[in-house]
């Protein structure tokens, strides 16, 4: 059977998908054994948000995923590779106001239509751990892990604005303030005073950065960056200032946060955040009005605006002065939206000569600017630039001639022993707020009376369910959560006195669900707690996560967190939940990403009837190293159909029989197999998984050549070479290789087929080109065998046309061989 135009002999991708998709889920070929036969491995994608079909995003992610899980089971690995779905979260609810439903009519529905898509994408998933975060047995667990949080002191509730969207009637996180509007739906974003819900991670924010040592190297260098300016660690002094008193107002200290001590001399004025409590108490009562009008204004605007360099600086007196505790000078203070409420301590003092904020700041308000630091750089007076550099200390008493930071020891020195200041460390990180007045997520498990103030509801009573009788418009927010409007939900006895008491009506931000999903997966079914401490201890850390960069920040430092507090509460011994991280780049389409608006949308269902499952896979990994966009613009999923067509014909060709001697094949053919298989193996350990598949294709043109010429295809080299060719294509094109595996007469599944072993004689290259040089000077090149003898060697030197020449039919005066590389002739003179 060797002609390809054999009516049997086409390559049909609709009836392999047809025929080995209910064989594998029969043969439940990646469930792992679990026995502790073999070293386990976790990998995991993240878990998709079920908003409508699989697109073309999840085809890349989940391509890059299942190479790893695919190829450490053929390593012979116990691989997990579990997947479920983050089920909460507002699409469904607002798709449940529209068509009055429940969310989890939307919800469920979207889930079966991905899970039916995965399968058809022949993603290699464990689906008996299949989890979704919106089912009570799931967030049963969730809501008991608040408790224990709650136990520690690590949820609490205080009053604070927080960025409020009108039009979700939700509270939003900062980073879900995009230009001051909100990320879903681009409204204006102000502050609300709201009661809310926090998780304390700031506690960790030490640890969350340290840690980051244990994964460098294993994560992307940029994801680590990112975690570290969010956690934002600096050093530099709280000091003391006295504020004088006036009128009524009597005098008061405040601390402020400085990563500058050494140009305590060079502060001209101090600024207060306009919205801190602290405004208000210091303001006098001329300024009051100036100063709440001010305030009105500022809450319109999100923390990022406040923070831009670029905005006009805005702000009002205070009519207060404060002492600077070095110079003893006296500052005016001022209120304004350039300083954060939350930050530091709230308040600065301001150094305008050396900080381009409080330079902007006093030349709007013409205040002076004194240097203190001689940078050698232009009088920031003339500038308008701060001089931040190094330099030597100027018009600062005892400071003077220190250099910079010998002049920050020194003032953090003084100040210490005049106790009016102390070294501190600050942390940009806040604490993350956690409770949304949404209905579609995990009820926070608190019940309110009046008499015991929040009792939590306990464990045995969990889950706390969310009701299943509210329709459409009853789940519209009213700037309030949706539940409280729920009367029979809400009113319960309180678990500790039995009086009236009420249910907590918040529901938690979808991140808390994410954030412990990949401890659930390893006991997705226990009953006792959140997870099996045992399986945990089998199964964690996760050793390869993809998705994403856009989750560089929030959801792994989140997962980071919770691991960090279930690891403190004795419950798991890993720290870090993530031991590698692989981010995989976006789908573009024309250079740009692929969105509705821009109508460069592709649609996955179309590409997969069109090419096929293997072919839309394979093109998504060979495009680019997994890291970087695919522009599916740039590729040719034809091509990549063609190719595998042309894989798949080798195992076709292939005479039947299993049992054969491969020492007896073509050596050059063995040797590209071998070398193939070798390099592979380093390539895929650092996710090069593009190479790969090239050198695949290469190995395919090395083996229909082989069959071309003498030794056809009966040549047991051509069955070894068609047989690690559907087991590397089994790792990109599922498909495709079983069918291939089949035709060479293995049992089904490639997948449970060993990795095959290199022989290494068949790495070393059986020739080696030699030089010869004669009088330095390289006049030859000859190609010979590696195991050459010296006389030989000699001998074929001596006997290569160049040389003949040059000699003249003189004897050499001497011949120096160095097999097997070099040949020094010394010419006679
Ligand atoms: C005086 C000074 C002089 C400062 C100088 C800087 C340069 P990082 O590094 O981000 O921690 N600051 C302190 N609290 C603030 C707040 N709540 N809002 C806005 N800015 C605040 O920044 C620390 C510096 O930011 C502090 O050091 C303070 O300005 C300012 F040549 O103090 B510095
Ligand atoms: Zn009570």
């Amino acid at each position: 059977m060797t002609s390809s135009t054999n009516e049997t002999n086409t390559y049909d991708f609709q009836s392999m998908e047809a025929k080995w998709a209910p064989v594998w889920e029969d043969l439940q070929v990646f469930k792992p054994k679990d026995d502790g036969s073999a070293e386990r491995r976790y990998v995991l994608d993240m878990f998709p948000y079920p908003s409508g079909d699989l697109h073309m995003g999840h085809a890349e992610a989940f391509a890059m995923g299942d190479v790893v899980s695919r190829y450490w089971k053929l390593r012979g690995y116990d691989v997990m590779h579990p997947i479920g779905w983050d089920s909460f979260g507002l699409p469904a609810e607002n798709a449940a106001i529209k068509r009055n439903a429940h969310p989890s009519e939307w919800t469920y529905a979207n889930i079966d239509t991905q899970a039916a898509s995965f399968k058809r994408y022949a993603i290699s998933a464990d689906w008996s751990r299949r989890v979704h975060t919106s089912d009570p047995e799931y967030y049963r667990w969730t809501q008991w892990l608040f408790n224990r949080f709650y136990e520690k002191g690590l949820a609490y509730r205080k009053n604070h604005p927080v960025n409020w969207c009108p039009k979700d009637q939700t509270v939003l996180a900062n980073e879900q303030v995009v230009n001051g509007a909100c990320e879903r739906c681009g409204t204006e974003v102000t502050k609300k005073a709201l009661n809310q819900w926090y998780f304390k991670i700031t506690d960790y924010a030490d640890r969350l950065l340290e840690d980051m040592e244990q994964l460098k190297g294993h994560w992307p260098e940029r994801v680590l960056l990112m975690q570290k300016n969010w956690i934002g660690r600096s050093e530099g002094a709280e000091v003391t200032f006295t504020i004088e008193a006036a009128g009524d107002k009597p005098a008061k200290q405040i601390p402020v946060y400085t990563t500058r001590p050494d140009t305590l001399y060079g502060a001209t004025f101090m600024v207060v955040a306009a919205d801190a409590e602290l405004a208000n108490e210091l303001v006098t009562e001329d300024h009051r009005a100036a100063l709440e009008s001010y305030q009105e204004q500022v809450t319109h605007l999100s923390e990022i605006e406040r923070q831009n360099t670029e905005r006009e600086k805005t702000g009002v007196f205070t009519g207060r002065y404060g002492i600077n505790p070095l110079s003893g000078e006296k500052l005016p203070i001022w209120a304004a939206d350039y300083v954060l409420a939350d930050y530091g301590t709230g308040a600065i003092m301001a150094v305008p000569a050396h900080d381009q904020r409080d330079l902007d700041f006093a030349r709007t308000f013409d205040l002076p600017v004194r240097v203190v630091v001689d940078t050698g750089e232009e009088d920031p007076n003339q500038s308008g630039v701060a001089t931040a550099g190094e330099g030597r200390l100027v018009n600062s008493g005892d400071l003077d001639g220190l250099d910079k930071d010998a002049a920050i020891a020194k003032a953090i020195e003084i100040v210490q022993a005049a106790g009016t200041g102390k070294h501190t460390v600050n942390f940009r990180l806040r604490d993350w707020l956690l409770s949304r007045q949404r209905f579609w997520g995990t009820p926070i498990p608190i019940i309110h009376c009046t008499d015991c103030g929040e009792v939590p509801v306990p464990d045995d009573q969990l889950p706390v369910r969310l009701p299943d009788n509210l329709r459409g418009e009853e789940l519209a927010p009213k700037g309030t959560s949706p539940l409280a409007a729920a009367a029979d939900w809400v009113n319960v006895p309180c678990p500790t006195c039995g009086k009236d008491a009420k249910r907590d009506t918040d529901t938690m931000d979808t991140f808390v669900d994410s954030s412990w999903y990949f401890l659930r997966f390893v006991s997705p079914d226990y009953t006792e707690g959140p997870f099996d401490p045992k399986a945990v201890r089998d199964w964690m850390p996760v050793g390869q996560y993809v998705g994403g960069v856009e989750h560089a920040i929030l959801h792994l430092l989140y997962s980071r967190f919770f691991t960090k507090v279930i690891h403190d509460l004795g419950l798991i011994e890993a720290t870090e939940p993530f031991s590698a991280l692989l981010n995989q780049g976006q789908v573009l389409n024309g250079g740009k990403a692929m969105s509705k608006s821009l109508g460069n949308g592709v649609d996955l269902g179309e590409q997969l009837d069109k090419f096929g499952v293997d072919a839309v896979r394979l093109t998504m990994v060979f495009a680019s190293p997994p890291e970087d966009d695919v522009d599916w613009a740039d590729v040719s999923p034809a091509g990549s159909q063609k190719f595998l067509a042309r894989a798949w014909r080798l195992a076709q060709d292939v005479a039947s029989g299993t049992d054969v001697d491969y020492t007896a094949g073509d050596k050059a053919l063995r040797q590209v197999t071998h070398r193939t298989v070798h390099e592979s193996a380093q390539l895929l350990d650092s996710n090069k998984f593009n190479v790969v598949i090239a050198k695949t294709m290469e190995l395919v043109n090395a083996t229909r050549k082989t069959i071309d010429s003498g030794a056809g295809a009966a040549d047991p080299a051509v069955r070894e070479a068609a047989s690690v060719v559907a087991q590397l294509l089994s790792l990109f094109a599922p498909y495709t290789a079983e069918d291939m595996w089949d035709a060479l007469g293995y049992e089904p599944s490639v997948s449970n087929s060993a990795w095959p072993s290199v022989d290494e004689s068949l790495l070393v290259d059986d020739t080696i080109t030699a030089v010869v040089q004669i009088k330095g000077k390289v006049r030859a090149r000859l190609e010979v065998p590696v195991d050459i003898s010296a006389a030989d060697l000699e001998a074929a030197a001596l006997s290569h046309e160049n040389v003949v020449r040059m000699l003249e039919g003189k004897t050499p005066l001497k011949v120096i061989v160095r097999a097997p590389k070099l040949v020094n002739v010394v010419p006679a003179p």
